[in-house]
């Protein structure tokens, strides 16, 4: 492995009152020398000096050693922290540059974390998740992933698996010398497996839900008051707002975080044929978004009677978890029943009846009570879990034929394959590249 040294702007770009530059490699002290004024030396402790750039002082500001193997990446680190000013980090981190670092890619320190085995894959993908974390439960759960619960978990799965590929191994090359080990005790220890990774798979789908948030779609009729629910629930005008029919014609996708549940809302345009080519043409993403949503806020106009045009949502969005939003409730009341057991009047327009709407989000979608809980938020380990049971599957059944040792231990092989794609004792280098390209430069 390459343990030259990289080094990039750790903190986020903009003006800040401290800038982190962040050298990890084998020469980053002797890089650190030329830039930095005073001798850096003693392990994690801080020192007061110039900032170099060329013969001149930039910034005065500390400098701090990490040293190797515990540092973040295992390699010697020197992190600079100077003044948050665009310009003063950008020469700073020059001055590192020419001094024979080279820019890290994006995820690179992490990735060097991984490769000199300071964390696993799972764990390294969990800092990424922490970064981007959009709501308290999402910090609970990638901190828990970061503490290597997640891996423990795969690791004890991963150990029944070789005991038993160990066993079957040896009564295969050693008949002679070994007790074959009985199929009704494979098939309980085979059974146990299946159920530690049934268990880790039912935790994804609030896991998902945590990470990415809830999908949540709101369609209806022209001018029922989408956008305006819309701009509501964002608290701030997002969404154009008339008494025009027509007026959304796109997808218009926000985060908001409502009591801690993500919510990413997608204001949709009106159904309802158009001769208008470019409505008709948001009519087709408002169907697109339907499908795409884990929930419906279906809105209808609570001053009038539904009509065809809302009948025909209604039809549109059959089977779907929908809520209903009866609008427009500071007008007097026309519309009738409503085919919903989840309805809320409120008024887009005064704010009334939000607050009831905002308590059932958070009863049903809050996962705050999850906090401790190991959860699978990542769609590549749900993945990777479904491929282990399905060998996990196949071994049972081959066991059960009372087929030969060795295809029994192929499938058990191919299951810790898929188990290691989590942790990363075995995944290829496009996974990585995957992984890590996505993580932030200074990562
Ligand atoms: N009285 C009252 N008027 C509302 C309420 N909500 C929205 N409106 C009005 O209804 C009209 C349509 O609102 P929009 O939010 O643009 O409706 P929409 O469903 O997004 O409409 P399209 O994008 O055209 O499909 C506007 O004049 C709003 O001010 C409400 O709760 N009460
Ligand atoms: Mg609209």
């Amino acid at each position: 492995m390459n343990n030259s040294a990289i080094a990039a702007i750790a903190t986020a770009p903009g003006t800040a009152g401290i800038g982190i530059i962040r050298i990890s490699g084998d020469d980053a002290p002797q890089i650190a020398k030329q830039v930095f004024s005073k001798p850096i030396i003693e392990n994690r402790k801080m020192v007061y000096g110039s900032i170099l750039h060329g013969d001149k002082v930039i910034d005065r500001g500390l400098a701090c050693y990490f040293k190797a193997p515990n540092s973040y990446t295992g390699e010697d680190i020197i992190e600079l922290f100077c003044h948050g000013g665009i310009v003063v980090c950008k020469m700073a981190l020059e001055s590192v540059l020419s001094c024979g670092a080279v820019l890290a890619q994006p995820g690179e320190f992490t990735r060097r974390a991984f490769l000199n085995g300071r964390m696993d894959l799972a764990q390294a993908e969990a800092v990424g998740d922490l970064i981007d974390a959009k709501t308290e439960s999402a910090v609970f759960a990638a901190t828990n992933q970061l503490d290597g619960k997640l891996s423990k978990k795969v690791s004890d799965i991963r150990s029944k698996i070789m005991d038993i590929t160990a066993h079957l191994a040896a009564t295969f090359d050693f008949s002679d010398e070994i007790e074959p080990i009985l199929s009704e005790d494979l098939l309980s220890v085979l059974e146990t497996v299946k159920i530690d990774i049934d268990a880790l798979l039912s935790t994804a789908d609030d896991g998902l839900l945590i990470k990415d948030g809830i999908n949540a779609a709101i369609v209806g009729a022209p001018n029922v008051g989408k956008s305006s629910f819309l701009n509501l629930l964002a608290g701030e005008d997002r969404a154009i707002v008339t008494d025009i029919e027509g007026t959304t014609r796109d997808v218009l996708e926000i985060g908001v975080n409502i009591r801690g549940c993500r919510l990413n809302l997608l204001d949709t345009a009106g159904i309802r044929k158009s001769p208008d080519v470019i409505e008709q043409l948001g009519v087709e993403r408002s169907v697109g978004a339907i499908e795409k949503a884990d929930i419906v806020f279906l809105v209808v106009d609570g001053s009038r009677e539904l009509n065809a045009l809302d009948k025909r949502v209604i039809s549109l969005i059959d089977g779907k978890n929908t809520i209903c939003i009866i609008n427009k409730c500071d007008l007097p009341k026309k519309i009738t029943a409503v085919p919903f057991e989840n309805k809320f009047e409120i008024s887009a327009l005064t704010g009334l009846g939000l607050d009831e709407l905002l308590s059932f989000i958070f009863q049903k979608y809050s996962k705050g009570h999850l906090s401790a809980k190991v959860l699978i938020t990542n769609n590549r380990h749900k993945e990777a879990l479904i491929y282990s049971k399905k060998f996990i599957n196949s071994a049972i059944s081959s066991t059960t034929k009372g087929l030969p040792a060795d295809i029994i231990l192929s499938d058990l092989e191919l299951s810790l394959t898929a188990l290691g794609e989590i942790d990363g004792m075995s995944v290829g280098d496009e996974i990585l590249e995957n992984i890590f390209s996505r993580f932030c430069i200074g990562k």
